[in-house]
């Protein structure tokens, strides 16, 4: 039976956009899903990817009931068991880890934003993992760097706001692929375009959004604090700076003056980042004399050794030149510094023993093998996330993986890398099926996700198995026994007189029956106009006496990649081409994967190589490649075109290694170094070589390339100790 209007949901995806969604759902059966009009954010539309998000929920290969392992691990081979059988093992394996010789920081639960719910990501699951006393997860793969840099300067998570770019005169997406990560916020560029403002992008590799750009700038790949600090050099040589601003609202402006007038000259730059001086005046002249001019600023520039400090660097612009003043002026990294959720009442961390401690989970590999300090882990417990295709340094991530004594249970949908290495799988529910309530980091509303069919086969929600598990233990029922749409009112601060304004009027009753709320914020929110940031100074912070304090320099400088054909010349001798691997646009990191239809789309894994590069190896294109270095290797088809850099190779991200030629991904090369501040991931400061794959080599070639892979090992091993 139809029922009468569509059912509202919202998208759980790791993405800026956070779409409401609308879902027609006939009898049991969801039938159909779109955009809700009803967000003036989403308008109606959602993006090629999750227009295809029921072909997750109906898939042929969806988890149905939990199983236990019967091969061995890594073959996938399971049989099935009950819940109870599952909940009851897992609870046992805890309780013997816990009552042993290393305790409950033996076990470390291993998350990312596979659903970006607070209920389902941070929530239920957070109070369990405290409660059992369980080693934290510093959660590093994707943001930190960048929020931490960023937050140097501005003091919080906190920018332009997205509908502002539709007025900007002026933008530049600095490493960000925003028509594909973010198209939302993109639709406000094109319309900014279409009223006559300037689009440029900042990007080594000429992505979607370059391709539509009016201006594409590809700087050496980790060189972006360089050219952000070329910028000053003319803005500030050639007086285009607003003084004004920097008086009333800038901490440190003398001193940065000096250094870029010092270190930072054109020719230096020029040499850097590899762009015509020209160029970075122009680029500097432009954006400086236009106005509103806005930036936004992502997160694939940072996953480099220098990218929180290049964030940190690139945030002081708008400061400079006073393009905060205007609405439609400034630079947007995320929205999520807006929302004062009550997370300390959500995840209780008092439940967390003192000095329990914390594993960088961008580190999987090393805290697999034992290397770093504290317990052994004897057990991980991975949901909302695929580390065996994520990860970097898979090979080693895998082989930890592939531990006889590690006890491993996966919770997901779908049988996904990590699962074939799970001792227990437990099926879980799609989107539609539970209930969350949502933020965002690309806008300002507030949502509540109604399950608007029953859990598919047996599946169970996140929160719904830290509750089982809990009970199993004994944890306390007041913190266990509370339902999810508890959890959403305590977030929100229902019931405390401590609301902040923003959520006042927010309540899970009315986001339920009224549908998606903005944060109460002005409309024409301009956060900066009149200085008052977030910072101890409360000023925008050139200089920042918390970076000296943590020990960086309290400055704007570059911080060159920890892997690059400069800073590792030795290494780059072997491998001398620098990898990106950014996400595709068929999928949303490893999630789509498993989708016929968006893998039809993506065709196959593809390595994209520029023809120099191509030419000095005798690649043409269609051949399939072997991309290399001494972490690993994959395969992957070549295409070779000049949308690369020289020097730099893109591989499109991030398939199932079950779905890739070879069996691994892009991972398989990339390194665990962590970035410059928050731990980061490093995943593009990755040196690899590339040969056309299957050339039959001739015994001395093979004997010759042992002796080098051996060398560049060593190189390698030595690099990442002491790094
Ligand atoms: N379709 C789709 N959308 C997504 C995702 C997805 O997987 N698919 N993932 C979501 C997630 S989790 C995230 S974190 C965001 C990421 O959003 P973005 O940051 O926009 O995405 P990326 O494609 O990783 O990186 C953007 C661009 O940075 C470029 N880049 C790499 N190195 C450098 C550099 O040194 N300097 C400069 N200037 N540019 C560089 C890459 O070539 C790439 O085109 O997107 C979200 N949205
Ligand atoms: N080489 C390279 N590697 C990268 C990146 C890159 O650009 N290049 N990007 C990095 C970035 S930015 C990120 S954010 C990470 C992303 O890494 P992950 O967070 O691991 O993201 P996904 O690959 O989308 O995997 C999420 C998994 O969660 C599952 N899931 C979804 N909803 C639920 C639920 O309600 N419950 C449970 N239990 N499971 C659920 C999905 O089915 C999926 O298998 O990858 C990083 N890795
Ligand atoms: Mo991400």
């Amino acid at each position: 039976m139809p029922s009468a209007a569509p059912a509202k949901s919202v998208c759980p995806l790791d993405c800026p956009d956070t779409c409401s969604m609308v879902v027609t759902v006939e009898g049991d059966r969801a039938t159909a899903l779109g955009g809700n009009p009803e967000n003036s954010y989403t308008r109606g539309f959602l993006c090629h990817k999750v227009s295809h998000y029921l072909d997750i929920v109906y898939h042929k290969d969806r988890l149905q009931h939990p199983l236990r392992r019967v091969g061995p691990k890594g073959a996938g081979r399971f049989e099935r068991i009950s819940w109870d059988a599952a909940l009851d093992e897992i609870a046992a394996r805890f309780q013997a880890i816990s009552n042993g010789p290393h305790g409950p920081q033996a076990i470390l639960p291993y998350s990312y934003c596979g659903t970006m719910g607070k209920i389902q990501s941070q929530g239920m699951d957070r109070r369990f993992f405290n409660r059992l006393g369980a080693s934290q997860l510093d959660r590093t793969i994707c943001a930190t760097a960048g929020a931490l840099g960023y937050s140097y300067t501005i003091g919080h998570r906190i920018g332009t706001q997205a509908e502002a770019f539709a007025e900007s005169r002026y933008i530049i997406n600095w490493g960000s692929n925003t028509a594909v990560t973010n198209s939302h916020l993109w639709t406000y560029m094109v319309a900014a375009r279409k009223a006559g403002a300037k689009l440029v992008t900042i990007d080594p590799y000429r992505c979607v959004t370059a391709a539509r750009s009016d201006w594409h700038l590809a700087p050496r790949v980790g060189t972006d604090a360089a050219l952000a600090l070329g910028l000053m050099h003319v803005i500030f040589r050639d007086g285009l700076f607003d003084s004004d601003y920097l008086d009333q609202h800038c901490l440190g402006s003398a001193a940065l003056r000096e250094r870029v007038a010092e270190e930072y000259g054109l020719d230096r730059i020029s040499r850097i980042t590899g762009l015509p001086a020209a160029d970075i005046e122009r680029l500097a002249h432009e954006y400086a004399q236009t106005s509103p001019a806005a930036i936004r600023v992502n997160y694939g520039m940072q996953r480099h050794y220098g990218g929180g400090m290049a964030v940190r660097t690139i945030a002081c612009l708008p400061a400079i030149v006073g393009a905060w003043r205007h609405w439609a002026g400034g630079i947007l990294l995320s929205t999520s510094g807006l929302y004062p959720l009550n997370s300390r009442g959500l995840e209780m961390p008092h439940l967390s023993p003192p000095k329990t401690r914390t594993i960088n989970m961008v580190q999987l590999a090393e805290a697999l093998e034992g290397q770093l300090p504290g317990p052994p882990v004897q057990a991980l417990y991975v949901y909302n996330c695929n580390p065996a295709a994520v990860a970097p340094d898979q090979q080693r991530v895998l082989e930890g993986l592939r531990r006889e004594d590690l006890f491993t249970v996966v919770h997901d949908l779908l049988p996904t890398d990590t699962v074939d290495y799970a001792d227990i799988v437990l099926p879980a529910t799609s989107q539609l099926e539970h209930f969350d309530l949502h933020t965002s980091y690309g806008h300002n509303w507030v949502q509540v996700n109604q399950p608007v069919i029953p859990p598919y086969a047996e599946s169970r929600c996140n929160s719904q198995v830290f509750r089982d598990l809990a009970r199993r233990l004994g944890f306390e029922s007041e913190i266990f026994e509370v339902t999810d749409q508890q959890l959403a009112q305590v977030a929100l601060w229902e019931g405390s007189e401590k609301v902040p304004p923003e959520l006042q009027g927010i309540t899970v009753d009315r986001l339920i029956s009224n549908g998606p709320q903005r944060l109460n914020l002005p409309l024409r929110h301009t956060p900066f106009a009149e200085g008052r940031f977030p910072t101890p100074s409360g000023k925008c912070e050139f200089f920042s006496q918390r970076m000296a304090d943590a020990g960086l320099d309290p400055l704007p400088m570059w911080i060159p990649p920890a892997e690059s054909v400069d800073s590792m010349p030795e290494i780059a001798s072997f491998y001398p081409l620098q990898l990106i691997s950014p996400p595709s646009p068929h999928f949303l990191n490893s999630t789509f994967v498993a989708v016929d239809a968006l893998r039809a789309s993506a065709g196959q894994p593809e390595v994209e190589i520029h023809p120099a590069d191509a030419a000095a190896r005798d690649i043409q294109s269609g051949q399939q490649l072997r991309i290399f270095n001494s972490r690993g290797e994959f395969l992957a088809q070549a295409k070779v075109t000049d949308a690369v850099r020289e020097g730099v190779v893109m591989a499109p991200s991030i398939w199932w290694n079950k779905y890739s030629p070879g069996g691994s991904n892009v991972n398989s090369t990339t390194p665990t170094t962590l970035s410059d501040m928050g731990g980061g991931a490093t995943f593009f400061d990755n040196l690899v070589e590339v040969e056309v794959a299957q050339s039959v080599a001739t015994g001395d070639e093979i004997a010759d390339e042992d002796v080098m892979l051996d060398q560049a090992t060593r190189v390698m091993t030595r690099v990442s100790r002491v790094g």
